[in-house]
C-alpha cells in the first residue's frame, strides 16, 4: 500500500451516465501506460459526491473487474449519510478492495466525537482497513495532531490521505506515527511531501502524468533532490495549465487525446468550450 495512486477519474457521457468502456480504458491506461501502483476509487476526482449509491457501486465493480489484482485498490466510501458509507464499505470490501477510505464528514459542523464515531462505525461494520481522507480546503474540517492520535488508536485506521499544504502538521504526524501510512494529496507539492517522508501520494493528475510522479517519488526518496525538482518543475508547468483551464475537464480532454474515451464531467460541472479543448490538446502535445 505504498507509492503512486491515481485518484481515478470517471468518464460520463453527455447525459451524465457512466461510460463503462471508457472507465475500463482509463483503468488500463493508468496501469499499462502510467505505471501507477494503485487506484483511489470514488474520490473527489471521480466526481463521487454527485453520484447515486448505485452508481458508486457500479464504479467499484467495474474498476475491480478490470484491474483484478494488478494494482492496489482503495475505495473512498465517505458520505455524510453514514448508512450509505457503511453500505458502500461492505460492498467494496466484498469485492476485495485492499482498504477503504472515507472523507471527513462535511457540511454540518460535526464535532470530533461525531467524526470519530463515523470512522469507528464504518470500520466496525465492514471489518476493513481505513485511510482517513483529510481535505480541509474542501470540507472545512481540520483535524489536529491530538485528534489524529485518537483516530489512529483504532488499529484498523492504517493511515491518512493528507490533502493540505500544512507541512508542519505533516512533519509532526510523520514523527509521531512512523507506522501509519501517509499519502500526500497535492500533486503540485509531491516532492516536498516526499522529503517529509510520505509513503505515497494520491492524485488526479497521475491519470496522465503518473510516470513523472513516480520519478519524483523515487528520486525524492533516494535524496536526489535537484533531479527530482527538475521533474517537479515540468510537472507543475503542466498542472498550472490544467488548473487554469478546468481541472477534471482538462485531464479528460488530455486523456481523449491519448486515445482514452474519457467523456465529460457531470453537471453541475461545466463543459470546456472550443478554446479550452484546444488548450488541453496543446498541453497534451507539449507535456505528455
Ligand atoms: C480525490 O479524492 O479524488 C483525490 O485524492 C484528490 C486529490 O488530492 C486531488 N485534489 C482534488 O482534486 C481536490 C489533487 O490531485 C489535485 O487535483 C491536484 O493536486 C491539482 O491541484
Amino acid at each position: 500500500m505504498k507509492g503512486i495512486f491515481s485518484a481515478l477519474l470517471v468518464p460520463y457521457d453527455e447525459n451524465g451516465n457512466i461510460k463503462e468502456e471508457g472507465l475500463r480504458q482509463l483503468v488500463r491506461h493508468n496501469i499499462d501506460v502510467c505505471g501507477i501502483d494503485g487506484l483511489y476509487v470514488g474520490g473527489s476526482t471521480g466526481e463521487n459526491f454527485m453520484l447515486s449509491t448505485e452508481e458508486k457501486k457500479r464504479i467499484f465493480e467495474i474498476v475491480k473487474d478490470e484491474a483484478k489484482d494488478q494494482v492496489k485498490l482503495i475505495a473512498q466510501v465517505g458520505s455524510i449519510n453514514l448508512k450509505e458509507a457503511v453500505e458502500l464499505g461492505k460492498f467494496a470490501t466484498a469485492l476485495g478492495y485492499d482498504s477503504l477510505s472515507a472523507v471527513t464528514p462535511f457540511y454540518y459542523k460535526f464535532d470530533f466525537s461525531e467524526i470519530k464515531n463515523y470512522y469507528d462505525t464504518i470500520i466496525r461494520e465492514t471489518g476493513n482497513n481505513m485511510i482517513i481522507y483529510s481535505i480541509p480546503f474542501l470540507t472545512g474540517v481540520n483535524i489536529t495532531l491530538n485528534q489524529f492520535a485518537e483516530l489512529f488508536e483504532n488499529e484498523k485506521v492504517i493511515g491518512v490521505k493528507f490533502t493540505a499544504a500544512d507541512f508542519y502538521l505533516l512533519e509532526r504526524l510523520r514523527k509521531a506515527f512512523p507506522n501509519k501510512l501517509i499519502f500526500s494529496g497535492f500533486d503540485e507539492m509531491l516532492l516536498p511531501a516526499v522529503v517529509s517522508g510520505v509513503d505515497g501520494a494520491i492524485g488526479s493528475t497521475f491519470n496522465v502524468n503518473g510516470k513523472r510522479a513516480k520519478e519524483i517519488f523515487e528520486l525524492g526518496r533516494k535524496g536526489e533532490i535537484e533531479k527530482a525538482y527538475q521533474v517537479q518543475h515540468v510537472t507543475n508547468d503542466l498542472i498550472e495549465g490544467i488548473l487554469s483551464n478546468g481541472l477534471y475537464q482538462t485531464i479528460k480532454e488530455i486523456l481523449k487525446d491519448k486515445g482514452v474515451d474519457a467523456g465529460y464531467c457531470r453537471q453541475p460541472m461545466k463543459k470546456l468550450n472550443e478554446e479550452g479543448i484546444k488548450f488541453a490538446k496543446e498541453l497534451s502535445a507539449k507535456y505528455l
